[in-house]
């Protein structure tokens, strides 16, 4: 029988769902939508209840993350998929909706008899942390007076979250958007930070928790950063000083179902009380007790060499990153956890508690305090950037990588250019996208038929890199990496290497392969061509928002960046930017393992990694740009070899909103 479906259900309002076979749900359910599931000897989840059904849930409070182990646990450990179905439903009227959710979701993604099933996406189950409840209450409306095909799309509303009176508010279009705040959901779902082995232990996780994020950091606080050079905005601060106000403000105006309350809002110039907020926070957690300050700075003494137990482990080497990293977060993977505490969650918490950090307003955490919501906080990025600098201290420690190291024999990167659709040369164009997305499942009462939202986010023209490379050797193979900087920093000063290598973000990395035609024949010249939407970093529109059944979305699989954020936004004058191509031996990246491109959901593995695999690829994350330049380089033109290539580029804004339809016509005519 295919249970599939019967999953699905689960993850739906339980308002109209009814599962019978366990005397729980008499109460609601029509006589349509009843599942009839096994009865089994029922199970004790007392345990859950220390979360009452209408409170929020967060990943970085300890004693929930307690709780969701204890949950993916049981998830795990019945034998068959129509037992976890009799569990699950059993469970869903009983525990926190959001703790249910995630502890399913964990579970189905590791379980393998239905890791390849196909859920339905975040939005779907709730919503609310990426809608607004009035455009939710919308969206029933016109589902209930319209039949599925004249249903008339919901349109939320943007930027709406602050005036022009806020300089971070022109950064709408990043912070908001949907699908970024689903990806980083989905990161943290397939990479969970606790939990039994099998769910945790991933190739290279702790060194992926840092290059994520570093990249939400090339792409948020660098990106970010570069988004903000494009917007005229300075770059993000670091959030290291804790006793100073955090000048951002943030008020969400989104609204939750489940509790019934709105995210609080966090005023300007508040300050982080972090004696009171640890109050505040150990109530929810036991290992937390450490004060943030005396611990960081035991992270910056110790950056060589982390005691552990009696030994020292130490971080000199490349694979530093990857302990640090699981550490600092930290994960169950923590060289030390007593000792080096929950760092990152805990900030994260400090922070979202701020508004009420004693609790003498019994208000709940703000948007900092979960995964889905985080990032659309101004602050997200100044904690992040913190944290990132942990991690640059230690990289900084780190030899500069040799000209061995970097140098590919016999091959040489002639020349690159970028080819955008509508015939510009080495110009990337963005534009304003609106784009219809069913939320029909995420609804109160499901309607028959889809109820589309409209949401407008950031795209670009398609466009193609062509890579004119020569080799004067035999033929090899190669792995293409592709990144792209801005030039100059936000005075227009053109910037070092060591201040531009932060900037760089991922645009896409390859395997020159016969296969692909792409390979690098003997002694001659050929040009490689990669398209836009290739890319290995990067997502379909469709794959983020994808519903279950339409193109078989599996939970992994969403696991990726959002490809209509793989370009920057520019400016209307065009910011100037530097595309670097490199090409490397792959003989000394590949990593030995079989085909892993059938594991499924391999679409994203620079940022995800590949499900049931070793990362693939054996060079550092961020390479070549994770380390300092060797010396004498000073601008990133002294540190290109013949295998690399640097090309100027401008990225161009059009203040135009496009449709799916209408872009092709207007791209042609740019
Ligand atoms: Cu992903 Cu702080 O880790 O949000």
């Amino acid at each position: 029988e295919n249970f599939s479906p019967l999953l699905t259900f689960l993850f739906q309002n339980p308002l109209y769902i009814r599962f019978e076979g366990q005397k729980l749900a008499d109460r609601f359910g029509d006589e349509e939508n009843v599942v009839r599931v096994k009865k089994i000897p029922l199970p004790d989840f007392t345990f859950s209840e220390q979360l009452g059904r209408r409170e929020g849930f967060s990943l970085f409070i300890q004693s929930h993350v307690s709780m969701a182990v204890q949950l993916v646990e049981t998830f795990m450990s019945v034998d068959t998929v129509e037992e976890l179905l009799s569990l699950a439903s059993y469970c869903r009227d009983r525990v926190n909706p959001y703790l249910f959710g995630y502890a399913l979701s964990v579970a189905l993604m590791h379980r393998n008899d239905t890791k390849y099933l196909s859920l339905p996406p975040h939005l779907q189950a709730f919503p609310e942390k990426f809608i607004s409840e009035s455009a939710l209450s919308l969206a029933t409306e016109e589902s209930s007076i319209a039949n599925d095909a004249e249903r008339l799309p919901v349109e939320l509303p943007t930027g709406r979250t602050a005036s022009d009176l806020e300089p971070e508010n022109k950064l709408w279009y990043f912070r908001e958007d949907i699908g970024m705040n689903l990806a980083h959901w989905n990161w943290h779902l397939a990479h969970p930070a606790r939990g039994e082995t099998r769910v945790v232990k991933k190739d290279r996780r702790g060194e992926l928790f840092y290059y994520f994020h570093q990249q939400i950091l090339a792409r948020l606080v660098q990106l970010y950063n570069f988004e903000r050079f494009c917007n005229n905005l300075p770059r993000t601060k670091k959030l290291g000083d804790w006793r100073s106000p955090i000048e951002e403000g943030y008020f969400p105006k989104l609204d939750t179902l489940v509790s019934s309350k709105n995210w609080p809002p966090r005023f300007s110039n508040i300050r982080l009380r972090v004696g009171i907020a640890i109050i505040r926070i150990v109530l929810h957690t036991i290992q937390d007790i450490i004060e943030l300050h005396p611990l960081f700075f035991r992270f910056m003494s110790i950056m060589e060499h982390l005691p552990f137990k009696r030994k020292t482990v130490s971080l000199n080497n490349s694979r530093g990153i990857n302990i640090l990293g699981n550490t600092v977060e930290s994960s169950v993977l923590s060289v030390n956890a007593n000792f080096y505490g929950n760092l990152h969650n805990f900030g994260h918490l400090a922070i979202a508690f701020c508004h009420d950090p004693d609790n003498r307003f019994l208000e709940s955490f703000g948007v900092m305090g979960d995964s889905a919501t985080s990032m659309r906080d101004p602050v997200f990025y100044r904690w992040h950037a913190f944290i990132n600098g942990i991690f640059v201290e230690h990289k900084n420690s780190l030899p500069p990588y040799t000209k061995e190291k970097l140098s590919f024999t016999d091959v040489q990167v002639l020349w690159t250019e970028v080819n955008t659709l509508g015939g510009s040369k080495n110009k990337f164009i963005t534009f304003l996208q609106q784009s219809d997305i069913d939320i029909s499942g995420g609804l109160d009462f499901t309607p028959k038929g889809p109820m589309p939202i409209r949401i407008t986010h950031l795209q670009h023209a398609p466009f193609t890199y062509r890579i004119r490379v020569a080799n004067k050797g035999p033929q090899r193979i190669g792995t293409v990496r592709i990144f792209l900087a801005p030039k100059e920093d936000e005075r227009g000063h053109t910037m070092t290497f060591n201040e531009q290598r932060h900037f760089w973000i991922e645009m896409d990395r390859f395997i020159a392969t016969n296969k692909l035609l792409l390979s690098i024949v003997r002694n001659g010249n050929r040009t490689l061509l990669r398209r836009s939407n290739e890319s290995s970093v990067t997502i379909p529109l469709e794959r983020t928002f994808s519903s279950m059944g339409k193109t078989g979305s599996q939970q992994y699989c969403s696991c990726g960046w959002p490809h209509n954020l793989l370009v920057p936004k520019g400016s209307l004058q065009g910011i100037e930017a530097q595309l670097f191509v490199m090409i490397s031996d792959y003989e000394t990246d590949r990593v030995n393992q079989g085909d892993v491109s059938q594991n499924g959901c391999a679409d994203s593995p620079a940022y995800c990694g590949v499900r049931d695999a070793r990362y693939p690829d054996k060079k550092p994350m961020g390479f070549p740009f994770d380390r300092p330049g060797p010396r004498g380089v000073r601008f990133i033109s002294h540190f290109l070899l013949p295998n690399m290539a640097l090309t100027p580029i401008k990225i161009y804004f059009k203040n135009v909103t496009l449709t799916l339809q209408t872009q092709s016509l207007a791209i042609a005519d740019w």
